[in-house]
C-alpha cells in the first residue's frame, strides 16, 4: 500500500482536479511527509533561486493561478510561509497537493509551519470541519496534524542576486514612465502583473547619488570582499567568488521574538510539537511588525508586535538582509517596511472570497556565483503564463510598488543604516533584487460552480 512513483503522479493529477484522495493515501503521503520533514533541521536552507509565497488559506483555484503565474512545480523552486489551511473552501485539497509535491520534489518545495497548522485552531476556523465532512471521520484531519508537528519553523535564503536579470516582458498599458529605470540600472525592485507585463520597476539608490549619504560616506567602513555566505557564520572564503553584498533572507511566518536573538537559538527549539500558546516558537509564528519602538503586546493575543529597530538590530546581528514573512494581509499582496528590512508576503488573492485585496509572490534570482542558470526560475520565459485576466483591466495600476511600500522606503536601500540602533558607522547589507509578481483570484469559472446559484432554487 505504499504511495509511490505512479502512484504519487496520480494523487497528485487528482488533487490538482480539485478532487480528493482516498484515505488510506492521505495516510500513507502524511507517513512519506514525516519522514521527510523530520529530517530538516527548525530552520531550512534554500539556496536561491526561490520563489516566496504567502498564506495559502485553503483558496485552491488560487493557489493553481499562483503556479500559472510562477511557473509549475518541480520547474520552480518553491518556499511557502504556512497557514496553507482554514478559511476557504479547499484546505484539505490545497495541503494535501502542496504535501504530494514535497514528497514527489523534496528538493524543489519548502513548506514551512504557520500559525493555522494547529489542532486547536483548526477545529475553530474550518479545516477540521472540512476533513469530517469530506471523509466522514477525523482520521484525515489526524494525519494532517501529525505532520503539521514536523514543519520547519522557518527557512535561511542564500545565494540571492542583488541585482535583478533584466527581463524582456513588455511594460503594462498602465505603467507610468515615473515608475520605470533604466534597464542598464542596477534593478532592485522589479513588479509584474500575471501576464509578466512589467508594472514598474526601480533602480537600487546608490550611496553616491544620495546627498544625505554622501555627506556620512567616509564613516562607512569598506564592505568586506569574498566573506562567506551570508548567514552561515562563515567568513574568509578563498575561493575568490565575486563578494555577495546580499546577506541571506530569513522567512518565517510570523515575524520575531523577545527570546530570540540569533538564527542559531531558533534551531535548537524543541519543535515537533502541537504549537504553544507562548513562548519562542509561539511567536515565530504569531508575531507582527508594527510602526512602534522596541516590543509591544499583540492584539491577537498570541506572539508579539516588533518594531524597526528590532528587526534592523536582528538582521544586522544574523547578517541578514531581509526577513520574508506572511500571516498578515496585504490588499496589494505585498508590503516592504522600515527600509525594506522586512516583507510580509500575502498569496491569498480576495481573501475569505470577500476581502477584494490581490496576491503576490517573491522571486529572489541567484547571484550567479556559482553557475546558475541550469536551473529555470519559471522567469524570463513565457510558459508559465495564461493570458487571462490582466491586472491592468481591474484598475491596480503600476504605481502597485509606492502603494505596497512604506511612506520613507522608496529607493532607500543605498542609505539602509542602524543610525540611532547600533550608532551611524554600521551600515546594514544590500537587500537582494526581488521580483513581485501580482496576481488576482482565479476567473470565477475556473472553480467549478456557478456564480450565482440558479435563480430557481431560491424558490425551493
Ligand atoms: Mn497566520
Amino acid at each position: 500500500m505504499s504511495i509511490g512513483g505512479s502512484d504519487l503522479d496520480k494523487a497528485i493529477q487528482q488533487l490538482r482536479a480539485c478532487r480528493p484522495i482516498p484515505e488510506a493515501q492521505v495516510r500513507e503521503v502524511c507517513y512519506k511527509a514525516r519522514e521527510l520533514l523530520i529530517e530538516e533541521g527548525n530552520v531550512v536552507g534554500v539556496d536561491a533561486p526561490v520563489t516566496i509565497c504567502g498564506d495559502i488559506h485553503g483558496q485552491f483555484h488560487d493557489l493553481m493561478e499562483l503556479f500559472r503565474v510562477g511557473g509549475d512545480v518541480p520547474d520552480t523552486n518553491y518556499l511557502f510561509m504556512g497557514d496553507f489551511v482554514d478559511r476557504g473552501f479547499y484546505s484539505l485539497e490545497s495541503f494535501l497537493l502542496l504535501l504530494c509535491l514535497k514528497v514527489r520534489y523534496p528538493d524543489r518545495i519548502t513548506l514551512i509551519r504557520g500559525n493555522h497548522e494547529s489542532r486547536q485552531i483548526t477545529t475553530v476556523y474550518g479545516f477540521y470541519d472540512e476533513c469530517l465532512r469530506k471523509y466522514g471521520s477525523a482520521n484525515v484531519w489526524r494525519y494532517c496534524c501529525e505532520v503539521f508537528d514536523y514543519l520547519a519553523l522557518g527557512a535561511l535564503v542564500t545565494g540571492a542576486a542583488t541585482a535583478l536579470e533584466p527581463t524582456d516582458s513588455p511594460y503594462a498599458a498602465n505603467t507610468t514612465t515615473a515608475s520605470v529605470a533604466d534597464i542598464d540600472q542596477d534593478i532592485e525592485v522589479e513588479t509584474l502583473n500575471a501576464d509578466g507585463e512589467v508594472l514598474g520597476r526601480f533602480a537600487r539608490a546608490s550611496s553616491e547619488s544620495n546627498s544625505q549619504s554622501q555627506q556620512n560616506s567616509s564613516a562607512l567602513p569598506p564592505a568586506p570582499d569574498n566573506v562567506g555566505a551570508a548567514g552561515t557564520g562563515a567568513s574568509g572564503s578563498s575561493n575568490g567568488s565575486r563578494r555577495n553584498d546580499t546577506g541571506a533572507v530569513l522567512c518565517v511566518h510570523g515575524g520575531l521574538s523577545p527570546l530570540i536573538d540569533t538564527i542559531d537559538k531558533i534551531r535548537l527549539l524543541d519543535r515537533k510539537q502541537e504549537v504553544p500558546h507562548e513562548g519562542a516558537m509561539c511567536d515565530l509564528l504569531w508575531s507582527d511588525p508594527d510602526e512602534i519602538d522596541g516590543w509591544g503586546l499583540s492584539p491577537r493575543g498570541a506572539g508579539f508586535l516588533f518594531g524597526a529597530d528590532i528587526v534592523k538590530v536582528f538582521n544586522h546581528r544574523n547578517d541578514l538582509s531581509l526577513i520574508a514573512r506572511a500571516h498578515q494581509l496585504v490588499m496589494e499582496g505585498f508590503k516592504e517596511m522600515f527600509d525594506s528590512t522586512i516583507v510580509t508576503v500575502w498569496s491569498a488573492p480576495n481573501y475569505c472570497y470577500r476581502c477584494g485585496n490581490v496576491a503576490a509572490i517573491l522571486e529572489l534570482g541567484e547571484d550567479g556565483s556559482n553557475a546558475g542558470y541550469a536551473r529555470s526560475n519559471g522567469d524570463g520565459s513565457a510558459a508559465g503564463f495564461i493570458g487571462a485576466g490582466a491586472l491592468g483591466t481591474s484598475g491596480f495600476g503600476g504605481n502597485a510598488y509606492s502603494q505596497a511600500f512604506g511612506s520613507n522606503t522608496l529607493g532607500a536601500n543605498g542609505n539602509r543604516r542602524l543610525s540611532g540602533v547600533l550608532g551611524e558607522q554600521h551600515r546594514l547589507r544590500e537587500g537582494p533584487g526581488r521580483r513581485y509578481r501580482v496576481f488576482e483570484a482565479a476567473p470565477q469559472d475556473s472553480r467549478g460552480m456557478p456564480a450565482k446559484k440558479p435563480v430557481a432554487e431560491y424558490f425551493l
